[in-house]
């Protein structure tokens, strides 16, 4: 299936963590419907899994960019034929609508392995990849409440707990699973609640929300995928059977989550109940008028009954956590601020990698590096401009470009901007910065010529082979906005880039149309007219260049007048580059 898709990449950005089978692949089930994640009682996710929930999206689909694969349909089995074969850190895609999410906006939730089994080392330098480096809004710390308090899970709140601080915080929601084993004749819920918050409190940044929800994954999943006549195992069929209304109750009453969510699902179990109280009166009349009196009951009582099961199920999904987990979801904010601060390396021994043996006891400790820079974050300018970014080095950039661009008319592009965008640095204030915005300019399309359909979504596993910092990958990424991807240039350098980037082809092209095929003798007028001739190079969107100059805050004229400076000051420094490589 070959078709342009562009997942979402700003919104939520959550991180599903916990030990091995806590729940976390049931949750999305849950959260779904249907089965699609594969789930076992063994190590089963393997690799980091990357849902892009669009509520837009009418068809999910799934794909392995480890094997350059296309888009296909989502299903069970092929998600279990890509666990564990994908490359390093190169997460499966899946891109989905979760269809009880009310909020129209994206969210990325990623699943991880467990990352605490010594037989599967590579498990769990995936997981700390994913905590350590992906751009993170929100934890969602998954804890198996069949088996709280063990040395795995620990490990793992101690190990989160540094990541958190190195990374100034994040907002952290524990997600008690399997709550269905609690016995309240035996074990009080508010007491649960009440210890694991004080164990996750001695593990996470002072000051650190923690709101804590129980919840039953596997029967949600179940009660789902009955009201949608799936089909079911009869250990499914035995598990969904029983429901404890109390525990139900218990779960509503005691879970740390905000006053609204609490008061929404109380509103809603009251009316499944009611509905269910209601059904099961009337089941009863009619069983009695069919025996009595009248056999024709028993056709109505068989969809008396229906109703009955539906409210049960659906009176069980409510009660089972599911429904405040996705209201949940649903009221949380990005809050990019504190998911984008910069890192500290607190963890010094490197990541075990595939065949390395993690230390006993441990959940084992990564390389941590900065996370990658929010979409959205307002902090990106001030972090720029008073903290100067780290520029690859050229030589090391332009091999990159050679590496994946052999067309001389990319080459000679990606000199251009770049040239452009050193010289306007300069021009706005961001002396120190010019190789930075260089390095944007020469890398920004780096992954056009090889991967059109994937324009600015490939491009920072691209990146990443030089090790690129994160501001350059958001800077890359940004300047297809609204084309290719959805990453918003808010940093100045970011703006100027989206502009001048179509700006410099429209003036190129005008160039070539001069006797003496330069810059250098182009009025402004003559610009001006050759912009507004749709016909002339009909290629460069004139759209986007106005869209350019009203994100600068630039009128139209600044931005052609500033752009054509910059290329006449650099045409000559380019011609000279392009005959050295050619010669
Ligand atoms: N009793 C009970 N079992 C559950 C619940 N949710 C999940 N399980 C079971 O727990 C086991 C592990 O579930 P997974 O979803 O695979 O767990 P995971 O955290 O994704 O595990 P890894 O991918 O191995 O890290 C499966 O057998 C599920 O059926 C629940 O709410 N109650
Ligand atoms: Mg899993």
């Amino acid at each position: 299936m070959k078709r342009r898709i562009t997942p979402p990449v700003s919104g939520l950005h959550i991180l599903l963590l916990g030990c091995m089978s806590s729940g976390k692949s049931t949750i999305l089930n849950a959260l779904l419907g249907k089965g699609d994640f594969p789930a076992g009682n063994r190590a089963t996710t393997a690799q980091i899994f990357k849902i892009m929930h669009d509520p837009e999206c009418d068809e999910p689909l799934c794909r392995n960019p480890s094997t350059e694969g296309d888009w296909q349909p989502l299903s069970n089995e092929r998600l279990k034929e890509w666990n564990g074969t994908m490359k390093e850190n190169v997460p499966a895609e899946v891109l989905l609508r979760f269809p009880h999410l009310q909020k129209k906006r994206p969210v990325v939730i990623y699943d991880t392995p467990g990352p605490n089994t010594s037989r599967y080392a590579e498990h769990r330098a995936e997981t700390y990849y994913a905590l350590e480096r992906l751009p993170l809004t929100h934890i969602f710390l998954v804890l198996d409440m069949a088996q709280l308090h063990t040395k795995d899970e620990e490990a793992l709140l101690a190990d989160m707990g540094k990541v958190m601080k190195a990374r100034g915080g994040l907002p952290l929601l524990v997600i008690l699973n399997k709550a269905d084993v609690i016995d309240i004749e035996k074990e009080s819920v508010e007491e649960i609640i009440g210890e694991i918050r004080e164990t996750v409190s001695q593990h996470v940044p002072a000051g650190t929300r923690i709101d804590i929800l129980p919840v039953m994954a596997k029967g949600t999943e179940v009660w789902r995928r009955m009201i949608e006549h799936d089909t079911l195992t009869s250990f499914e069929i035995e598990f969904a059977q029983y429901i404890d209304w109390r525990l139900c109750e218990d779960i509503r009453i005691h879970a740390l989550i905000p006053e609204d969510v609490r008061t929404s699902v109380s509103e809603q179990m009251e009316e499944w109940r009611r509905l269910q109280k209601f059904s099961q009166a009337f089941r009863s009349s009619l069983e009695y008028i069919a025996k009595r009196i009248h056999p024709g009951a028993e056709l109505i009582n068989r969809s008396v009954s229906r109703i009955h099961d539906y409210a049960d199920c659906r009176r069980a999904i409510t009660g089972s956590g599911i429904i405040a987990l996705e209201e949940y979801i649903d009221a949380l904010s990005p809050d990019w601020n504190r998911a984008s601060q910069k890192a500290q390396p607190v963890m010094t021994e490197a990541a075990p990698r595939k065949n390395e043996e993690p230390s006993a006891g441990s959940a084992g400790a990564g390389t941590l590096t900065v996370p990658i820079e929010s979409p959205t974050d307002p902090s990106v300018r001030n972090a720029a401009s008073s903290d100067a970014p780290a520029a690859p080095n050229r030589d090391t950039a332009l091999a990159l470009l050679r590496k994946y661009n052999k067309d001389v008319f990319h080459i000679q592009h990606a000199l251009t901007v770049e040239a452009v965008m050193r010289h306007l640095a300069r021009e706005l204030g961001y002396a120190d910065e010019a190789d930075f915005w260089a390095a944007a300019g020469l890398l920004h399309d780096i992954d056009f010529e090889n991967w059109p359909d994937r324009h600015c979504l490939k491009a920072p596993e691209l990146l990443a082979e030089i090790g690129a910092d994160e501001r350059l990958v958001h800077a890359v990424c940004s300047h297809g906005f609204g084309l290719c991807c959805d990453v918003e240039p808010v940093h100045e350098m970011e703006k100027v880039l989206f502009a001048v980037d179509e700006l410099t082809g429209l003036i190129g092209a005008a160039a070539l149309m001069r006797p003496s095929r330069s810059t250098s003798d182009m009025e402004i007028s003559s610009l001006k007219k050759k912009f507004k001739d749709k016909k002339f190079a009909a290629g460069c969107s004139r759209d986007v260049i106005r869209s350019g100059a009203e994100r600068l805050g630039w009128t139209l004229d600044r931005l052609l007048e500033t752009a054509l400076g910059a290329m006449k000051a650099t045409e000559a420094g380019i011609r000279e580059e392009l005959s050295r490589s050619d010669s």
